[in-house]
């Protein structure tokens, strides 16, 4: 009779690479190892046992059956890949045993929602804006994986008369309407971000699109000058009110109104001036023996936002 001696090692004839969904829930069965062993008896039985690349204890093997199965939730977006080294051992005299490192690919489950960059986003618009200008970029990340993390976005309520276009693919907001800030100056958008998973996760955002007025360029007036100044009037004294004195006359390159003020206060009892014509008059009877000679300033004004102040001088 020939004795079995323990002459031969288990040897494995399972895969060596598994793929598990981190949604697994935990106690799923992972892979069944098998390992033969041709000997006889405890020289030909095997039992498993987990050795390394399981350093965050997430799997356990059944000695008996060679069942992986994980001992906690898995998460592909902590790890998504485990090099387990198992080892099938035999029950001989003396014990032999073989190594197998199993690859365990963590699929990605939809488990993360999309989350927008910011809570609230805010924008300006003028009246002026151009259709189609972009007025604001909104984008949301995903931390899954392929189309679980990939985002479509959408203006879900705050827009009934589709005034913005919000680009699904870009998050782009613009402008689809000329706005009027008379008809509305505020928008207050929801907009979603949805991933593709199945089911699909989403979340939101408010977006604020405040609507200004028109600015219309300031226009800078040219200031406007008395080419003929000093001006010199000559009165005859006694004369009752109103005389004429001069005529006084500023230009402007621009295209605008011109006023016409006294600047000293002093005088002005003593002469009076036509606001639109420049026209100078006595306002009371001069005398020459109180003052032979009165010298003052006129000022120009434009009807911009420009004020000049030119000088002129009347000597009686
Ligand atoms: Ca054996
Ligand atoms: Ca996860
Ligand atoms: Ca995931
Ligand atoms: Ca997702």
């Amino acid at each position: 009779m020939v004795r079995d001696v323990n002459d031969n090692s288990p040897q494995f004839t399972s895969p060596s690479r598994v793929t598990v969904s981190e949604a697994s829930s935990v106690g799923s069965s992972v892979i069944q190892l098998t390992a033969t062993d041709v000997d006889l008896d405890d020289a030909g039985r095997v039992t498993y046992s987990l050795v390394a690349g399981d350093a965050s204890s997430a799997f356990a093997v059944s000695s008996t059956d060679g069942v992986v199965s994980t001992t906690r939730q898995l998460d592909r977006e902590t790890k998504d890949r485990y090099e387990l080294t198992l080892v099938a051992t035999d029950f001989g005299t003396p014990k032999r045993s073989t190594s197998v490192v199993v690859t365990v690919d963590v699929a990605d489950a939809n488990d993360h929602a999309p989350v927008f960059s910011a809570p609230r986003y805010v924008a300006t618009a003028s009246e002026q804006t151009p259709v189609g200008s972009v007025v604001v970029n909104v984008s949301a990340a995903d931390e899954d994986q392929g189309l679980n993390a990939e985002v479509r976005y959408d203006v879900i309520s705050g827009d009934e008369f589709g005034t913005f276009f919000l680009d699904g693919y870009a998050g782009e907001l613009s402008v689809r309407r000329a706005l009027d800030r008379r008809w509305r100056s505020e928008y207050v958008l929801t907009v979603v971000a949805r991933d593709l998973g199945t089911p699909p996760r989403s979340s939101t955002s408010t977006v604020v699109v405040s609507v200004v007025a028109a600015t219309t360029p300031r226009r800078l007036t040219s200031p406007p000058v008395f080419p003929a100044s000093p001006y010199v009037g000559h009165v005859v004294e006694n004369q009752p009110a109103a005389c004429h004195v001069t005529h006084v006359s500023a230009l402007t390159i621009d295209d605008v109104t011109v006023t016409y003020a006294l600047a000293d206060r002093d005088v002005s009892g003593l002469f009076s001036i036509n606001a639109s014509t420049g026209h100078v008059t006595t306002a009371a009877i001069l005398d020459r023996e109180r003052s032979a000679i009165y010298t003052f300033n006129v000022i120009a004004v434009t009807s911009g936002a420009y004020i000049s102040l030119s000088l002129s001088s009347l000597i009686l």
